[in-house]
């Protein structure tokens, strides 16, 4: 049996890496995967573990970075791993985060901090799994961090669509037809701010792309740090689902964010912080046209200049008309004051 000790609900202190040249070499997510050339959702996987160091739990539902990474006999992780079913990353964070708690409080485990991250896709958090992730948002007693890895589409069944494909996206739910161009008409959802709004004590909820390394790594290091139920919501190029050639992965993550159409930033106990180029664009910076960033992708070949012009109209919205331009869509006061009003 283990040492009894007294337990304490402590996080590990991660200060952020000041720089590439400050982030330490040794890696928990290796070679033995098998995901596709430039799938960014590995590197994901890969600076996830590096930010968060070797005392780290991972628990991961089914999907690409499950199915790639643990075939029969081979896996790329260091660090302990666990596969949770689909739509089960927030019950597998809170029970992880729960089972160790009791452990080291009935003084059967040594009293440290682990990291515990639980990832999950697209489809099995923001669809499948959202209301497992939303009960672990309230539960302030445990320490676990949720990270969804969103590539967009049901990627490992064969890219069907999800709650986060993209308006008008080619997939194996949406394909374009003669008779009907654009299968796939709704918005894409607001992940992030859906949960950081709805969760009031939950006190970290941010956006990351792995375009930007360190600013994930870090982001990941202060999701850990302050503790509690965490979420990161990361935007992941996919070039099978996206269909474009595997070297432009990062070249589309920085396009995401320079467009204005995945915006990064972090809420913190309540206070939004806006970051890198997003913060530029709040700042009055000029977004780049979305075209620049759509016709690089196989997914959107069947767009007509019609369809550009709706979805650059869309994106124009979220950052002229938004109450928290980007983050919230409520339509700004002053807007909707004028509505009712017209002489105001
Ligand atoms: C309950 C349940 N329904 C369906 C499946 C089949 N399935 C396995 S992976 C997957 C796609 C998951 O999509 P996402 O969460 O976005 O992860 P990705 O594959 O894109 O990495 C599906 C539908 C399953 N494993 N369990
Ligand atoms: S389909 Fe996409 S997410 Fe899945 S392994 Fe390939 S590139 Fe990665
Ligand atoms: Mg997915």
């Amino acid at each position: 049996m283990a040492e009894a000790t007294t337990f304490s609900n402590a996080t590990q202190i991660l200060e952020p890496f000041r720089g590439i040249k400050r982030v330490t070499l040794e890696e928990y997510f290796t070679s033995g995967h098998r995901t596709c050339q430039g799938c960014e959702s590995a590197l994901v996987m890969k600076l996830m573990v590096k930010a968060s160091g070797p005392r780290t739990i991972v628990l991961g539902s089914t999907g690409c970075m499950y199915v790639a990474n643990t075939t029969y006999y081979t896996t790329p992780w260091v660090v302990p791993w666990m596969h949770t079913q689909l739509g089960s990353s927030g019950a597998a964070a809170l029970g992880t985060a729960a089972g160790l708690k009791a452990l080291m409080t009935k003084g059967k485990m040594k009293s440290e901090p682990i990291n515990v991250i639980a990832f999950c896709g697209d489809g099995g958090g923001a669809d499948m799994g959202l209301n497992g992730i939303s009960a672990t948002l309230t539960h302030k007693e445990y320490n676990c961090l949720i990270l969804l890895y969103d590539n967009e589409s049901y990627a490992n069944t064969d890219i069907q669509l999800s709650g986060s494909t993209p308006y008008g996206a080619n997939t194996t739910f949406s394909p374009p037809g003669k008779a009907k161009r654009i299968i796939h008409t709704r918005w894409k959802k607001n992940t992030a701010p859906m949960l950081a709004a709805g969760h009031p004590e939950c006190r970290y909820v941010a956006t990351v792309c792995a375009s930007y390394a360190v600013e994930m790594m870090n982001k990941v290091r202060r999701a850990l740090t302050i503790g509690g139920p965490t979420f990161i919501h990361s935007l992941d190029p996919c070039p099978k689902g996206w269909d474009y050639d595997p070297m432009l992965s990062h070249e589309l993550g920085e396009l995401a964010i320079e467009t204005g159409i995945f915006p990064l930033y972090e809420v913190e106990d309540g206070q939004l912080r806006y970051y890198g180029k997003t913060k530029a664009i709040v700042d009055g910076r000029g977004r780049k046209p979305v075209r620049e960033y759509l016709l690089k992708q196989g997914r959107f070949a069947h767009f007509t200049e019609e369809d550009l012009a709706y979805f650059q109209a869309k994106v124009d919205e979220m950052w002229d008309k938004w109450e928290v331009p980007g983050v919230v869509p409520f339509k700004r006061m002053d807007a909707a004051k004028a509505a009712i009003d017209p002489k105001s």
